[in-house]
């Protein structure tokens, strides 16, 4: 590992840095620098090693510091740093487009390059409506996202997702979309395994959606396949059966948002594959360069992009893209990344380790405050009992305590969610389950003190 001479907290000026998703005033009172990582790890800036139990945020899935990705970066660099991608071409975005085509569900072999998973969502929202038009049904306008849903903080993004902190500072966003209800019910599925077993019926609320607006007024259905950042809500057996039914019968397109599961999350490449379901169009960002250049793509159905390849040959088919849409480092990155899951078959992997994972989290079932546990692939979500009047401080202080004693978790709300790189080890499942078992155990301590003197 490279040592890495970094001012200590104390030592750097916070102020400018305006931090996103971030309690700003709490975190420079107490910051968590992180200043390198390696493998499972990241080292703090106080040089403690801290174990990576979220993959950086749901995307570093090979680990840190790969070798092969850094000397891919740092060859395009020196060939070609950069190349517009309109109206112009590199060899790198034909060949990464091509990979992913072979990687992907059958039939979704076009690949549009962005930089990010908001970018592919709100990418994903205009191709279908361009489709949509292209076809002569202009009248498609209308997204139905779900409630609880993240699809990234464009302004599409934040109109069919579900989280209403991230809606209600923000106006009346993007005209002509509804909601669908989330699938958590704890009351019916607390402490599944795997997949819940209550809940497919919730799929109708489609059929209502579309008997409310009218079919031949909606353009596209928007879901993650399994819902991560609201804290991993998982849809119950069946369920994303019935929307694609749903969608088909009405000439819905359905878009898997696949920004946290694709590359290998749930032990497939692509959640479409794991359960079987296939979607119109994918959203893909994070894990699609190992996290270490912002990428992301929308992968399309051929029968979408070759409904748009219509009239004259010279003019532009689709009027959208970004300055970095396909940048040739990305790609690098990009390509080095699908070579190293293919060689160590890290999908595989996280398929291997997805029972092992599982017994292992549900032990968390014994620990204080434990509502809810949840898990999938090489995902889990621990619910906690809301402290009364203070929502999300519980989590909050259990993420903190893991920190503090070398284990990063994420918190969303009062869940917990784990996510590690698919090169996790056993003893390291071990050890991210154990350092939250013993945060939840003082947690609690804590609490009783401060019960006692109340
Ligand atoms: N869709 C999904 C499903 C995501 O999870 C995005 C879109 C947006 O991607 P970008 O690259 O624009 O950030 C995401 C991002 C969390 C957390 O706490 C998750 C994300 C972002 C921030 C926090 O789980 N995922």
């Amino acid at each position: 590992m490279i040592e890495t001479k970094t001012a200590l907290p104390n030592e750097l000026d916070l102020s400018a840095y305006w931090m996103p998703f971030t309690a700003n005033r709490q975190f420079k009172a107490n910051p968590r620098i992180l200043v390198s990582a390696e493998g499972m790890h990241y080292t703090s800036a106080d040089g403690r090693k801290i174990l990576d139990g979220v993959a950086g945020l749901w995307c570093v899935n090979a680990g840190h510091g790969r070798k092969e990705i850094a000397q891919a970066v740092e060859r395009q660099l020196q060939t070609l740093d950069y190349a517009t991608a309109f109206q112009m071409g590199h060899p790198g975005a034909f060949e990464l487009a091509a990979r992913l085509a072979r990687i992907a569900p059958q039939d979704l072999d076009r690949v549009f390059f962005v930089n990010s998973g908001s970018e592919a969502v709100d990418t994903a929202l205009k191709i279908a409506l361009a489709y949509h038009r292209a076809r002569g049904e202009g009248h498609r306008t209308r997204f139905i996202g779900r409630e609880r849903a993240y699809h990234g903080s464009g302004f599409g993004g934040m109109s069919v997702g579900g989280l209403m902190n991230n809606r209600r500072a923000f106006g009346s966003m993007l005209p002509g979309v509804d909601h669908l209800p989330h699938t958590a019910d704890i009351g019916r599925n607390a402490f599944s395994t795997g997949l819940p077993e209550h809940g497919a019926e919730l799929a109708d609320h489609l059929e209502r959606v579309i008997g409310l607006h009218g079919a031949d007024t909606i353009a596209a259905v928007i879901v993650e396949p399994m819902s991560g950042s609201a804290g991993v809500l998982l849809p119950p057996k069946g369920y994303l059966e019935k929307l694609r039914a749903i969608c088909d019968r009405h000439g819905l397109l359905l878009i898997f948002d696949e920004v946290i599961t694709g590359f290998g999350r749930l032990g497939t490449a692509f959640a479409a594959q794991f359960f079987g379901v296939t979607p119109d169009m994918m959203t893909v960002a994070k894990g699609l360069t190992n996290a270490a250049i912002p990428m992301g793509a929308v992968i399309a159905k051929r029968g979408i992009h070759d409904a748009l390849m219509t009239g004259p040959e010279h003019l532009i088919e689709l009027f959208h893209g970004y300055t970095y849409s396909g940048h040739p480092v990305a790609c690098a990155a990009g390509l080095a990344t699908l070579d190293i899951y293919e060689r160590e078959g890290l999908f595989e992997r996280a398929a291997s380790l997805s029972s092992l994972w599982e017994e292992v989290v549900h032990t968390l079932s014994d620990s204080p405050y434990v509502i809810d546990i949840r898990n999938l692939g090489l995902v889990a979500g621990i619910e906690l009992e809301p402290r009364p009047n203070e929502p999300g401080k519980r989590a909050y202080e259990a993420m903190v305590d893991c920190f503090e004693n070398g284990v990063l978790v994420r918190q969303a709300g009062d869940i917990i969610a784990l996510s590690p790189p698919l090169i996790i080890k056993e003893a390291q499942i071990h050890q991210i389950v154990d350092s939250l078992s013993a945060a939840l155990s003082r947690v609690a301590n804590r609490d009783a003190i401060r019960g006692g003197l109340g």
